[in-house]
């Protein structure tokens, strides 16, 4: 056993120890598992609603707020087969409209996680929206006037621009009619432009060999949380808003420079020159939140050294990846099993969704001893218990999971 994770004594895949989880023809989750991760859901959801609620309301983030619980229910509207808009009701009662701080511009830490919500679910109701709700166009506005915050901001996912271009982009998914939000589309490519051209700038600076670069509190983080693998992640979900010329010249070739820091081991830094080494395998620093990267650059761009990254990352995950700090999505073992959803979807393999289910079952089962630290926010969505919830209902469906306020 590292320091960093416990020794993986699951069985390796084969025809015998799959059937527990998945179904016959190996495409999904068996019935059985669908019913032990259902009544998961709906015990802890309960205590979440309960017991937990104080913790859930300590402040009104994504992270490790009530908003995190406004997500939840959100996208389990959204995997609804005939999503009912009254349901959306329940979303409201977890925005905490009122008191929103005005000092950070992401969706996970910031005012944009909720502001994007409220925009998509006051525009969804309607007339039908409670009273005292007002009409999207006001939250829209909030949420296109945070753009006053992004020059003081990091590039970053977790606080920065990256997270706020996130926001956008979510708003414009949910409310797929165009003209709704008539500025949307150039607000999303300014906001691209700002962090390309502190891309650019901070590269030419530190006079990198990659053609963007960013840094937070003084450091290169790489990873999805605070580093380039989030950033690069955000933009390339928004390639259809960025020229034929940036991504070659300039998005593509940060990709490259990007993959050519992989550990021998298949993990990644956390930080460029970080003297820690080869520690951390957690989606916020590390190779978990590569997978997601590079697949979908290996689907922008078909090159198969792509996914061979991504499945790199996937066996040192598998092997290093039950993280002794927990189970959370950001640093813990639940966020790792996200890693093999996003294989599984890409490859069909079924190792890989049969990974993803140990290492949900590891979380569900919640053993003495296997989680050496207790979270901050114990019901949050990042941190805590609502992480673990939201991956029960990816799982059952795996072919529409997505990492919460990360994938589109
Ligand atoms: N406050 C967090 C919790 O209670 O869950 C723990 C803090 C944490 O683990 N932070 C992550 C981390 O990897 C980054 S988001 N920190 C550095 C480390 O553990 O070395």
């Amino acid at each position: 056993m590292s320091l960093k994770s416990f020794e993986n004594n699951f069985e390796n895949f084969s025809d015998e120890v799959i059937r527990e989880h998945l179904n016959d023809r190996q495409n999904g989750i068996s019935k059985r598992y669908i019913e032990v991760l259902q009544n998961f859901i709906k015990e802890k959801l309960n205590l979440l609603t309960s017991k937990m609620q104080l913790d859930i309301f300590n402040n009104g983030t994504v992270y490790t707020g009530s908003a995190g619980l406004g997500l939840y229910y959100f996208m389990r509207h959204i995997k609804k087969n005939k999503p009912e808009n009254g349901d959306l009701k329940i979303v409201l009662e977890y925005l905490d409209l009122k008191n929103l701080k005005g000092r950070r511009i992401s969706f996970l830490c910031g005012d944009a996680g909720p502001l994007a919500l409220a925009t998509i679910v006051s525009y969804k109701l309607g007339t039908s929206r409670p009273a005292n709700l007002p009409d999207y166009k006001a939250f829209a506005q909030r949420l296109l006037d945070l753009i006053s915050l992004l020059k003081e901001s990091p590039d970053e996912l977790l606080y920065g621009g990256a997270g706020y271009l996130y926001a956008l982009l979510f708003v414009n998914k949910y409310i797929r009619e165009t003209d709704v939000i008539p500025s949307l589309p150039k607000h999303i490519e300014k906001v691209i432009a700002s962090i390309i051209q502190s891309g650019k700038l901070f590269s030419a600076k530190s006079k990198s060999d990659s053609p963007l670069l960013w840094q937070w509190h003084d450091k290169i983080y790489l990873g999805a949380a605070h580093g380039v693998a989030g950033i690069l992640y955000i933009l390339l979900q928004a390639h259809s808003y960025i020229n034929h010329q940036d991504m070659h010249t300039f998005i593509k070739p940060t990709l490259d420079w990007l993959a050519l820091q992989q550990f021998p081991s298949g993990n990644f830094p956390s930080s460029l020159g970080s003297s820690s080494g080869d520690r951390l395998v957690q989606w916020c620093h590390g190779a978990p939140g590569f997978v997601p990267l590079f697949l979908l650059a290996y689907q922008i761009f078909k090159e198969e050294a792509y996914l061979k990254i991504a499945l790199r990352c996937g066996e040192v995950i598998w092997q290093r990846g039950l993280c002794t700090k927990g189970y959370s999505i950001c640093h813990g073992v639940s966020g790792n099993a996200y890693s093999f959803l996003y294989l599984y979807q890409t490859t069909k393999d079924p190792l890989h969704l049969y990974r993803a289910c140990r290492f949900m079952e590891w979380c569900v089962a919640e053993k003495d001893g296997t989680e050496l630290h207790t979270p901050d926010r114990p019901a949050s969505l990042f941190e805590g218990l609502l992480g673990r919830l939201y991956l029960a209902e990816d799982i059952i469906r795996p072919d529409d999971a997505k990492f919460p306020a990360f994938t589109l």
